[in-house]
């Protein structure tokens, strides 16, 4: 798979792939047509027909885990928690190096100067009380240290502002604003380039968090199993995907602002008021012919977004957790309903006591879960993470509040959790929940369990009972 091209026909093949070719509006409709297809658990979507223009649209890449999968070119039935265990593995492997190559089909069409209006893209409206029209979403931003070389591609959300203008909403600390912060101390403007398309993994590694100094690019070659192709663009020097759809290439001046927001998001709440913002000033463009325009719709979970930051969350708490090798740990879950970020299960085979509250301390200790993160919830090793019910059923049966419960006071917070006054929104609370029966109990609970040889003789016998179906057990 090269590139979203790919992905799509593959998509398409495994019945994954919706395309409507009945005129639907960019403002407002085709979210809205998207989003309700999502609560519904639809396939992706092919807006084949958006009023006024000629160019598809394509969204809901990943609201189900089954799609994620052919992205990580993972086995279609693989759960989040699968897929997440994957990623982990094979990104703290020996990474793989993009391959730079003369030219590809980004080169195909190029736009400059006075010629470039952002909005010959087909951009969606996709909520009321946005501030514009948002033509980043399934965006990467590629810039590069200037002391060190280190490319970085982050996706930062982008609004229309005029014809070659649009927002780039990096939050402080942020590679791309840290990156921003060197040129303006060197009295430069940043040259950057937004991308749209591409392998599909670009997409996904570009909005995870990945180590300082480590290129996104060599992580996205890790998970292909083979480099990337590259092209240097003349303008800026910057390495772009070689079939990438669509690139914005210009530059951000640290120095100039324009009010951006506020924007619907994927916490199912609207960010704040109208705030300065950088913004990339786009002096060309290049795209494929017959490009494809590529959204993720937001507002409240499931949506692509969570369910990007649960798999790129868990594998990275997952890849914190290991590094710090505290033993027994057996499956982690930063589950897409939690926005995909403020909740985290772990399961954990209890090996001496206190060793549950310390899985519970080290989770909000790692670089993953010190970051907005409000919740830990520990279970033991029979149940798995991603298994919400029995995670219940702990709670209920393994669970004292008092006993079983720690607050944090002071944790670093986003500015996206709507659970706090919108003024103060830097620090958030943090609990953990150790929903494990204490290990130094001598007298535990008996569990219920089902006794092994009667187990054995049903499962022979179980075609004798009339079950159409084979025993699982
Ligand atoms: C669709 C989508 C939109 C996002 N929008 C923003 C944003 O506007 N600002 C931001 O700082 N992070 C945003 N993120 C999260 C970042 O992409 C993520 O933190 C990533 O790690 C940033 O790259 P970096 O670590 O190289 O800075 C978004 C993620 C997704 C999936
Ligand atoms: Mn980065």
């Amino acid at each position: 798979m090269n590139d979203l091209r790919d992905f799509l026909a593959e998509c398409k093949e495994k019945g994954e792939l919706h395309t409507i070719s009945a005129e639907v509006d960019w403002n407002l409709e085709l979210s809205h047509v998207a989003k309700l297809n999502e609560e519904a658990g639809g396939a992706g979507l092919l807006f084949e027909n958006v009023k006024g223009y000629d160019m598809p649209v394509f969204t809901s890449a990943f609201t189900t885990p089954s799609r994620m999968a052919i992205a990580l070119r993972q086995p279609s039935h693989y759960s989040m928690c699968n897929l997440s265990r994957e990623w982990m593995l094979l990104t703290t492997k020996e990474l793989i190096k993009p391959k730079l190559v003369d030219s590809g089909p980004i080169m195909e069409n190029v736009i400059e100067g006075d010629q470039i209006n952002l909005l010959d893209f087909p951009v969606p409206l996709f909520n009321k009380l946005d501030g514009g029209r948002f033509i980043g979403t399934a965006v990467y931003l590629i810039t590069k240290d200037p002391d060190t070389g280190w490319v970085n591609l982050g996706t930062y959300r982008m609004q229309v502002h005029d014809n070659n203008r649009c927002g780039v909403q990096m939050i402080k600390g942020k590679h791309g604003d840290l990156t921003l912060r060197k040129y303006k101390e060197m009295n430069k403007k940043m040259p950057a380039v937004a991308v749209i398309g591409g392998d599909p993994l670009l997409f996904l590694v570009g909005s995870s968090m990945i180590p300082f100094q480590t290129d996104e690019y060599d992580i996205v070659g890790a998970l292909r199993g083979e480099p990337l192709e590259i092209v240097e663009n003349d303008l800026t020097g910057l390495p772009l995907p070689a079939h990438a759809e669509i690139a914005l290439i210009g530059e951000i001046d640290p120095n100039d602002l324009i009010g951006e927001g506020p924007f619907g998001e994927y916490t199912g709440y609207y960010s704040g008021e109208p705030i300065p913002k950088t913004f990339l000033n786009v002096k060309r463009v290049l795209h494929r012919n017959n490009p494809i325009f590529w959204a993720c719709i937001v507002g409240r979970p499931i949506n692509d977004v969570c369910m990007i930051q649960s798999l790129n969350r868990t594998a990275s708490l997952w890849a914190d957790l290991e590094t710090m090798k505290i033993p027994g740990i057996k499956s982690v879950y930063i589950p897409a309903s939690s926005s995909g970020r403020f909740w985290a299960v772990v399961s954990v085979q209890q090996l001496y006591p206190g060793h549950s509250m310390q899985v519970g301390t080290a989770v909000i200790s790692t670089t993953t879960g010190s970051y907005g993160l409000k919740g830990v919830i520990v279970v033991e090793d029979d149940i798995a993470a991603d298994d919400w019910d029995q995670v219940l059923w702990s709670l209920s049966v393994r669970y004292d509040p008092k006993r079983s419960t720690q607050i944090i006071n002071r944790g670093r917070s986003t500015s996206l959790d709507p659970s706090l006054p919108i003024d103060s929104r830097q620090i958030v609370s943090r609990i953990i929940m150790d929903a494990c029966t204490p290990f130094e109990w001598k007298d535990k609970p008996k569990s219920v369990l089902l006794d092994k040889d009667t187990v054995e003789q049903v499962r022979k016998r179980w075609k004798e009972f009339g079950f159409k179906y084979d025993p699982s057990f």
